[in-house]
């Protein structure tokens, strides 16, 4: 080879050299090395596996140039699950995939999910996500600097304790109920006849162990992996409130991203919230779930069948029936003129207007 053709051979491999690694510093400078992601629980919960599905996707369709890393357990946040929004909006935390539950804090409008006995059904509940109400939630989140990204679940939530199988309210008397630190979850519970306790999630499960509480409220995709039955022997089925998961970003930062990196983590947003909602439903509605697991994504359930599985740790699972249930609904009515006004009338009654539809 001659000299010439050597010296523009070795000129042509610098330039390239270069080129790449200026591209390659123009994306580090672009983009951060790792996105941190709130997650209130733990990888095994079907909503924690919703996070790690979620941060694959993200790099995947990204090839690699996006990084989620979830902090599981509100690792973040030290255990104080009801300041992840707050977090966000700041930017101290880049996202979340979190419960309506814990957004509420800078999100009132959330609270419309956790009004008791309102949404009691997947139908009613697809309708207002999907609807007026569920658009006015995103609204108010980007109202305050958070950008929604996509739905996901956490669920139904149904009552288990370890002293009796509550079908009235007069069987709730007294007993010690953990739940989150949201008032309206303890106005409900007065309003039972039972005995809030606040508690964060990090420090309920060992309530549960040492019985510092009787009872608790969570979906079975919550129950399951946990091992409710280890600490309950009740379960009650009735659906009093639900809590979607929000997948969100913090939004001057979202804002950021060229157009090409939003659709990305968009569409994996989506993706892995499908997915996950499929979880959380899987065995306890019309089949659905199920179906779209096997179907699109060629996933199968440890635990297809969540009640069964339930009763067959020794666990007894109780439906309430339409008239149990009529007790509980009268008997819960006060927080909604309490709450509602808190909420917003337009919210509560977009909500019914979108159930109506
Ligand atoms: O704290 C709970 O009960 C949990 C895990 O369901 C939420 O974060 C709302």
């Amino acid at each position: 080879m001659s000299t010439f053709k050597l010296f523009s051979k070795t000129a042509a491999v610098l330039v390239a050299a270069i080129f790449m690694m200026t591209a390659v510093s123009a994306n580090a400078a672009r983009f951060k090395r790792e996105y941190k992601m709130q997650v209130t629980v733990g990888p095994k919960l079907y909503w924690g596996m919703g996070a790690a599905k979620f941060a694959e996707l993200v790099k995947e369709k990204t090839d690699g140039q996006i990084i989620v890393k979830p902090y599981f357990g509100s690792a973040l946040l030290k255990g104080a699950q009801l300041k992840s929004s707050q977090m966000v909006a700041k930017g101290v935390i880049d996202c979340a995939i979190d419960s309506t539950i814990n957004i509420s804090p800078v999100i009132p409008e959330a609270n419309i999910f956790h009004l008791p006995f309102f949404l009691n059904s997947f139908e009613n509940l697809d309708k207002v996500k999907n609807g007026e109400a569920g658009k006015a939630v995103f609204k108010a989140m980007e109202a305050k600097r958070l950008e929604p990204l996509a739905w996901a679940e956490n669920g139904f939530r149904q009552l288990t304790n370890s002293k009796v199988l509550v079908k009235t309210p007069a069987d709730m008397k007294g007993l010690r109920i953990r739940v989150v630190g949201n008032p309206l979850f303890i106005d409900t519970f007065r309003q039972l006849g039972a005995d809030p306790v606040n508690m964060n999630w990090g420090d309920a499960v060992a309530g549960f162990q040492q019985g510092v509480v009787d009872g608790q409220e969570n979906p079975v995709g919550v129950l399951v992996p946990i091992q409710i039955y280890q600490y309950h022997k009740y379960v009650t089925m009735w659906n009093y409130v639900v809590d979607p998961l929000i997948i969100y970003w913090n939004q001057r930062e979202w804002k950021a991203f060229p157009k090409d990196i939003q659709d990305k983590i968009m569409s994996a947003a989506k993706e892995a919230g499908e997915w996950e909602t499929a979880l959380c439903r899987a065995g306890i509605d019309d089949g659905t779930a199920i179906k779209v697991l096997k179907e699109k994504f060629n996933y199968t359930m440890e635990v297809p069948e969540p009640l069964k599985f339930l009763e067959s740790k020794g666990m007894e699972v109780h439906k309430l029936s339409p008239e149990e249930l009529k007790e509980f609904i009268e008997a819960t009515r006060p927080v909604y003129e309490q709450w509602i006004p808190r909420i917003g009338k337009d919210v509560y009654e977009k909500a019914k207007a979108d159930m109506a539809n």
